[in-house]
């Protein structure tokens, strides 16, 4: 997938808030002599950007290492070496979607309620579709039909067929229909969506591991992709999101959404240091052009400028 211009302009837009917070303030606290109360505040400011104590810590002592190392002339150099750190955090997470060149590519979208699970599937079989791949949609969120409804909606909009069951129907059985109908039609790519539960309710985790199995089976083999989409604003419960649905199913990657309006960005850097899970998109608005695979470099670039 490659970027446009625009992505990396919605990119910045979308990260104003997280920027205003963040860069803001590291300009004004670099602009006067580099002491401990300078460092403190640079802390503080990348904490209340949602960068995780454990993670910040790490991007702090290295910073002041590197400080006190080569006595940096002046705040610009200082500033640098603090994205220097933060790139160094994320970029052994940016990682690109595991499509295959060949063969059956199957990604199940998981995650909480509300947190744009559907909206990225019909994001993603847009783009796909656009690319010239043949994709199946699989509406394995049979819990309300308007959410049926609203997949069935991005399926005609993006041009590609859906799956689906009536409302309260075993979501691992149309999990099963739409692998068989993606063998059957010699699909490029089988995006699944699910129902948003809570990390915490069991019985639903079993249902999604539930779903899971069956697609592997059916497949003949694991999955190219089990993403986990987090909403940005959510904050440090997505580190929590993220350990539970790994205990349920293999993750391979998160979906990091709304990264627009909220000035808690800095999560993305959370996840790096903190999961070691790969980042493979970033999502910054509803439209089907602002989810765009991460780019750690524009990433930090749009944070700070
Ligand atoms: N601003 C913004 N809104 C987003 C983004 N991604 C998704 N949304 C919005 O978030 C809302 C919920 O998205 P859905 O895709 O329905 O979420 P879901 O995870 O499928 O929700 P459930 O199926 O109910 O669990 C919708 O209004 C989306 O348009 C994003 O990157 N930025
Ligand atoms: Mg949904």
């Amino acid at each position: 997938m490659a970027f446009g211009g625009g992505w990396l302009q919605r990119l910045r837009e979308g990260l104003a808030r997280t920027r205003a917070g963040l860069a803001e303030r590291v300009d004004a606290l670099l602009g006067g002599r580099i002491d401990e109360e300078v460092f403190e505040g640079l802390e503080e400011a990348l904490i209340q950007a949602d960068t995780g104590v454990a993670t910040t810590m790490r991007i702090m002592d290295a910073l002041r290492e590197r400080v006190r190392r080569e006595s940096p002339r002046d705040a610009s150099a200082v500033k640098a070496m603090l994205q220097e750190e933060i790139l160094a955090v994320l970029k052994p997470v940016a990682r690109p979607l595991n499509v295959k060149p060949e063969g059956l590519t199957a990604m199940l979208i998981v995650g909480v309620n509300g947190a744009g699970k559907t909206t990225s599937i019909g994001k993603l079989a847009y783009r796909f579709r656009h690319e010239g791949r043949r994709v199946i949609v699989g509406a394995a969120d049979t819990f309300r039909a308007a959410a049926i409804e609203q997949l069935q909606a991005w399926g005609e909009r993006a041009g590609v067929p859906v799956i689906a069951h009536q409302a309260g129907a075993d979501p691992a059985a149309v999990a099963f229909d739409a692998a068989q109908a993606a063998l059957a039609r010699g699909a490029d790519i089988l995006l699944v969506d699910t129902a948003g539960r809570l990390q915490t309710r069991t019985n639903l985790m079993e249902e999604l591991k539930k779903v899971h199995r069956v697609l592997k089976e059916r497949l003949g083999g694991e999955l190219a992709e089990v993403l986990l989409v987090l909403d940005a604003t959510t904050g440090q419960n997505g580190l929590s999101q993220a350990r539970l649905f790994g205990q349920a199913v293999p993750l391979s990657g998160i979906i990091l959404t709304k990264l627009d309006g909220t000035a808690k960005g800095g999560i993305v850097i959370a996840i790096a240091g903190e999961l070691g899970l790969p980042v493979k998109l970033v999502g910054v608005g509803e439209s089907v052009d602002d989810l765009q695979e991460f780019d750690p470099e524009a990433f930090v670039k749009a944070l700070f400028s």
